[in-house]
Formats: structure tokens, C-alpha cells, sequence
């Protein structure tokens, strides 16, 4: 597909040489909510950098989580990427829109393009839209779009976790962020209801090579990055359940493949444990990993002092109806939860409400159990069915025959409701209203995130400063979390907004580390490294534009 103002402004005015000299590329985060500081670098942003072809200029980088873009940086014939999750899904096509309006390529990625590319296509004015993984395929869009030709469609799929690209860092103003994303694995082998995770990047785990993670983390401590999250789908992918299911089944096969996965792990934690010891690791895993005692360990050894622990629910009849059954519940899940402490892991327990099975008293349970449980954050999500999910499948079945419309968009196309008028919750539960939900969730959030409660978790830390960092970050996430806190009436967003920023201010300081700039590398042996940092290196500089391998490369 061709854009006629492009291709007509591009062939009249420049000779191809110079219109491939005089392009830019950007790559949009887009977002509605600009904070100036941001928690989390969004990966996907560094990791496109890496993928676009030396044939263009460095990209130009937006976040829009910090600053909204400027629409007349963008000129015609400059190829735009966006990526969308379903909650910035409608923002990105603003973007989108704007950028083509402007005369540019316009593609789009993520998750949310990935499951709805004709939906980008339409509503975003894409040109492209590539769907899986961009490591490889942006590079192909890219240079198709340089020749003003552009596919509709490119297929990334899921590439092998040693071609997972490195991040571009030396392209981001660390004074914006607070924690840096470096990704060790892809994909999870379980089938949470709730999850579009084990759909899109699939259930076989994909571990990136060591050498490539432990590069990356160099790079972001050179700049003075101590607080790295590792954005993983779950960084305990092989449990000691499957280990003894494939024992039991005589399988050799599968079970050398998860000896293998697990010995892996054991390795880059081995390797982290090795960079400087004021590093600060944080990853998402399921709680299974309470039983495996030597992983805990060589977490803590690693300085992975946190992890994101998908709980979801207390009670039995709870997991199970989101296909978590294989949680522990009640006492022994407490008990479960305490391990992680005990063997210096911290969790962040992350539960969800308006289950069909939660009732009135569910609200104060949980808030109970995760005191009891020693949980260091927790997050109290609302049931959202999200897009690729068994829950999403059922409920667009249920809402076939007759619609619930919310002006003249079906509820289950939620994400392209304007914000003001949007429900805040989708599916009704069986007993209790949205406002009711709504209204326990946020108390729940406040019982949970009181001043005295926090203090007392703050005993955790080692010195008043990083007590007094603690507390600023409880407050901080509970502000920019508690999805019911902020999006209540104008003037309550407003300064609700305000006090976000000036937490943020304040914990980016406290996140900041002295830059290393004299840490050195690692001399990896040279068949250790990522296979496709070898081809983008046999490549050289002449070899741009011939096929994806060799295109996309930069080496770090
Ligand atoms: C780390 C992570 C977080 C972190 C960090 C977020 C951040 N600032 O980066 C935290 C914990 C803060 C977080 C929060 C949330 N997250 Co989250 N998160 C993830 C996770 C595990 C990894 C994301 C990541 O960095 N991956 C590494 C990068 C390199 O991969 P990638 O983003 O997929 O990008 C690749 C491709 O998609 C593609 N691509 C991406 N963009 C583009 C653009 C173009 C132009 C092209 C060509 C290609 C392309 O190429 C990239 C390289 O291969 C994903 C799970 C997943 N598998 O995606 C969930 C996930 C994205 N999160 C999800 C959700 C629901 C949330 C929350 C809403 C949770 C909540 N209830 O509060 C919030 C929302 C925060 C927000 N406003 O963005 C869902 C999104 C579902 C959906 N349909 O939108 C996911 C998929 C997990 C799930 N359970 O289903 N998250
Ligand atoms: S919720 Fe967690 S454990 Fe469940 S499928 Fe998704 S990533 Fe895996």
C-alpha cells in the first residue's frame, strides 16, 4: 500500500540517496498519561532501536509515559512505529493517524497489533502491521518502507531466544527513568484464564543467552542503573511437578529438555551474581518456585531481591476458576509465600477481584492473607478480560447473539470506548455490582498501603534511607496503581496526577546510583555469543539491505 502524499513529495523532490539520508525513523510509546519520569523503561522501545537497519539514522525515541509527541517532528516519508497493548490501544491509533496525516509510513507491533492487525490497519491508518516478535521482522518492514513498499502484514512470529536482540541504551536519557527492563525469557508453560501470555509467546519458555543479558546490564550500570526489572513472562518456567511428570512418564527427552532449561537458570544467576553488588534485580515467576529452595537461594545470591507473584486468589474455588489450581491456597499458601522471605526474596503478590467465585468477604480475606503471607508490595487488580484470553474467548461467545453496546462500540471491543465513557469493569459478576467491586478493591488498596503498614514493612531495609525509599515507593505504587484511585472525577485525576509526578521526582533520586563507567565488559568466548550479533558482524556495514539476519543488527 502507498501513501500518495509520500511517494508523490519523495519522487518529485529528492533522488532516492538523499530521501534514504534526509528520513527518520520514530518509534511512539504512546500514552495518555504523561508523567515526566517513568517506573520502567518500556523494552520493546530499546530493543526496536537495535532492530532498525544501520541503513536509517538512529531512531528517534518517544515515550509518551514522559512526554507526548510533538506531531511536527514527524515529515513525510519518515516511517513511524507504534506499539499497542490493549490499554494504550486507542491513543496509538491517534498517533497513528496523526503521523500518516503527516505523509508517513506508518507501522504498527505488540501484543494488542498482534492479535487485532486488521483492527490497527483500519482504525490506526497502518500501512504495516507486524505481528509476534519485531526483532526480526521490523527491520524487513523498515526497508520495504524506505523502497515505498510496504506489506500489510509481516509476520515476526516467535523467534529463538538466542536471536533475542540487545537493547539500544545509548539511546535512552537515563535521567528519565527509574528502573531499567532487560528481558532473560520469553514465553510460560502454564494456561492462566486470565493470561493472553502462554497464547502469544507461547508455552515453550525461550531463554535468551546469558552473555547477551549480562552485556546489557553492564551497559545500563555504566550509566548509573542499579534497579533493573527482568521482564520476564516467568523466570521459573520448569517446576519441580514437571520434572517428576516426565521422570514418572519414562520420557528422556522432555525431561534432559527441562534439565537443561532449569541448568540454564542456574547459569545467568550464577553469572548476575558476579557484576557489582549493589545491583538490584526484580522478575515475575509463579509461586511454585516457594519449593525449590536452591533456586530461591541463587536468586538471592544473584540480587534478585523481588519478584512479581501471581497469587490471584486465596481460596480454592478462586484458582480454579481462573485455572491456577495449581496455586496453594489459604495457610499453606502463606506458609509458601513466607519461603520467598525467608530465603531473602521479596514478593510483589499480585490478586485479582471480581472473580465469579469473590464474594463481600473475599476483600477482607485477602487483605488478611497477604499480611499474613509477609508479602513486601501487592497489587489488587480488577478482572479484566484481556484480548487472547480463554476468559475473553467465553465472554465474546456470551455477547454474540446480543451485544452490549456502549455508543456504537460492542463492549468487548472495551479498548476503543473513549476513556471518559468507558466501564470500568466489563463482565458482570453474579452477586455483586461493578461499584460495589470497585469501591472494596480500593479500600483493600488503602487498608493494604497505610502509613503504619508500610512503616512496619519498612523494617526490611537496612538503613533509614532506604526505609524512608521504601515508603516512597509503597505510596508511589499504590497511586500509580489503583487503577480506582485515579480515574474517578477530573479534579481528583488532576491532583492525583500532580502528587504521582512529585513521588516520582523524589524516588528517581533515590533510584539513581553513581554511573560506572569504567565497569568492563565481559570477555565472552566468541562461540558464546548471540548468533544473530555474528551475522550483523560477518555482515559489516555494506550488507543493509539484503535480508532480515543481516540488516537488523547493531553491534553494542
Ligand atoms: C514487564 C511487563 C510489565 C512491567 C513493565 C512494563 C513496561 N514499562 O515495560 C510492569 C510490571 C510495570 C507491567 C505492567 C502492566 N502490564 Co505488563 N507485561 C510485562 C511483560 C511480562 C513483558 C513486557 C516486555 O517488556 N517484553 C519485552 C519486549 C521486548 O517484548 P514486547 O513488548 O512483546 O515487544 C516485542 C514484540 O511485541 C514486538 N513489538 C512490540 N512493539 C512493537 C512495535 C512495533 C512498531 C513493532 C514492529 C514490533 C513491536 O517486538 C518486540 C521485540 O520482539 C508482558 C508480557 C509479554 N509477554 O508481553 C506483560 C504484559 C504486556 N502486561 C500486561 C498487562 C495487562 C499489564 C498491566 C495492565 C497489569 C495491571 N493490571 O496493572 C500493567 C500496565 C502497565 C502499562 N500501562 O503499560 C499484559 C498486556 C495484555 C494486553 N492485551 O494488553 C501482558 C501481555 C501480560 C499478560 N498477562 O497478558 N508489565
Ligand atoms: S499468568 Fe503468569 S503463570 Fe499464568 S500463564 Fe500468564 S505468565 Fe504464565
Amino acid at each position: 500500500m502507498f501513501s500518495p502524499m509520500t511517494t508523490a513529495l519523495s519522487e518529485a523532490t529528492y533522488s532516492r540517496e538523499e530521501r534514504l539520508d534526509s528520513l527518520s525513523v520514530h518509534l511512539v510509546n504512546p500514552s495518555d498519561n504523561s508523567f515526566g519520569t517513568a517506573v520502567i523503561t518500556p523494552r520493546w522501545l530499546f530493543v526496536l532501536a537495535a532492530a532498525t537497519p544501520r541503513v536509517a539514522n538512529d531512531p528517534i525515541l518517544v515515550d509518551e509515559s514522559l512526554e507526548q509527541i510533538v506531531p511536527e517532528t514527524i515529515q513525510a516519508g519518515d516511517i513511524v512505529g507504534i506499539s499497542v497493548h490493549t490499554g494504550n490501544a486507542l491513543r496509538g491509533y491517534e498517533v497513528g493517524r496523526m503521523a500518516r496525516s503527516r505523509g508517513a509510513w506508518v507501522v504498527y507491533g505488540g501484543i494488542h497489533a498482534t492479535l487485532f492487525p486488521e483492527e490497527a490497519l483500519d482504525r490506526g491508518q497502518a500501512h504495516a502491521v507486524v505481528t509476534g516478535d519485531g526483532d526480526i521482522a521490523w527491520g524487513k518492514a523498515v526497508v520495504d518502507c524506505m523502497a515505498g513498499k510496504p506489506e500489510r502484514i509481516y509476520e515476526g512470529g516467535r523467534i529463538g531466544g538466542s536471536e533475542f536482540l540487545a537493547a539500544r541504551w545509548d539511546l535512552m536519557n537515563p535521567e528519565k527513568y527509574m528502573w531499567a527492563s532487560v528481558q532473560t525469557i520469553r514465553g510460560c508453560p502454564k494456561h492462566c484464564s486470565f493470561c493472553s501470555v502462554w497464547r502469544t509467546d507461547g508455552q515453550k519458555p525461550r531463554q535468551r543467552r546469558f552473555q547477551s543479558v549480562v552485556d546489557e546490564i553492564v551497559a545500563l550500570r555504566r550509566l548509573g542503573f542499579r534497579f533493573i526489572a527482568l521482564a520476564d513472562d516467568n523466570f521459573y518456567p520448569v517446576t519441580f511437578t514437571d520434572l517428576r511428570q516426565a521422570r514418572e512418564q519414562g520420557n528422556a527427552a522432555r525431561l534432559e529438555e527441562l534439565t537443561a532449561i532449569r541448568a540454564d537458570r542456574f547459569h545467568l544467576m550464577e553469572e548476575l551474581a558476579k557484576l557489582p553488588k549493589d545491583m538490584v534485580f526484580y522478575t515475575q515467576m509463579t509461586m511454585e518456585a516457594g519449593e525449590d529452595v536452591e533456586f530461591l537461594d541463587a536468586m538471592k545470591k544473584a540480587n534478585i531481591k523481588g519478584a512479581l507473584v501471581g497469587i490471584e486468589a486465596v481460596t480454592p474455588e478462586g484458582l480454579k476458576a481462573v485455572y491456577k489450581d495449581w496455586n496453594l491456597s489459604g495457610d499453606a499458601m502463606a506458609t509458601q509465600l513466607q519461603t520467598f522471605k525467608e530465603h531473602g526474596v521479596h514478593v510483589l503478590g499480585s490478586f485479582i477481584f471480581g472473580l465469579p467465585t469473590d464474594r463481600p468477604s473475599t476483600f477482607d480475606f485477602t487483605v488478611a492473607m497477604a499480611q499474613k503471607a509477609g508479602v513486601t508490595f501487592a497489587q489488587f487488580v480488577m478482572m479484566t478480560p484481556f484480548p487472547g484470553t480463554v476468559d475473553f474467548g467465553r465472554w465474546e461467545k456470551e455477547q454474540a447473539e446480543n451485544p452490549t453496546m456502549v455508543g456504537d462500540v460492542p463492549i468487548t471491543r472495551y479498548w476503543l470506548i473513549p476513556t471518559a465513557v468507558r466501564p470500568k469493569m466489563f463482565t458482570p459478576h453474579p452477586t455483586m455490582s461493578s461499584d460495589e467491586i470497585r469501591e472494596r478493591t480500593q479500600k483493600v488498596w488503602d487498608t493494604f498501603y497505610n502509613w503504619g503498614d508500610i512503616w512496619k514493612r519498612s523494617a526490611c531495609c537496612p538503613n533509614i534511607t532506604s526505609r524512608i525509599a521504601f515508603m516512597f515507593l509503597s505510596k508511589l505504587y499504590r497511586q500509580m496503581y489503583a487503577g480506582t484511585g485515579i480515574s474517578t472525577d477530573s479534579a481528583r485525576r488532576k491532583k492525583s496526577k500532580a502528587w504521582a509526578r512529585w513521588t516520582a521526582r523524589q524516588c528517581k533520586k533515590l533510584f539513581q546510583a553513581k554511573p560506572m563507567p569504567e565497569l568492563a565488559s565481559r570477555a565472552w568466548a566468541p562461540e558464546l555469543l548471540p548468533q544473530i550479533d555474528q551475522a550483523a558482524f560477518a555482515g559489516g556495514d555494506g550488507a543493509e539491505l539484503a535480508g532480515p539476519f543481516i540488516v537488523i543488527s547493531r553491534k553494542q
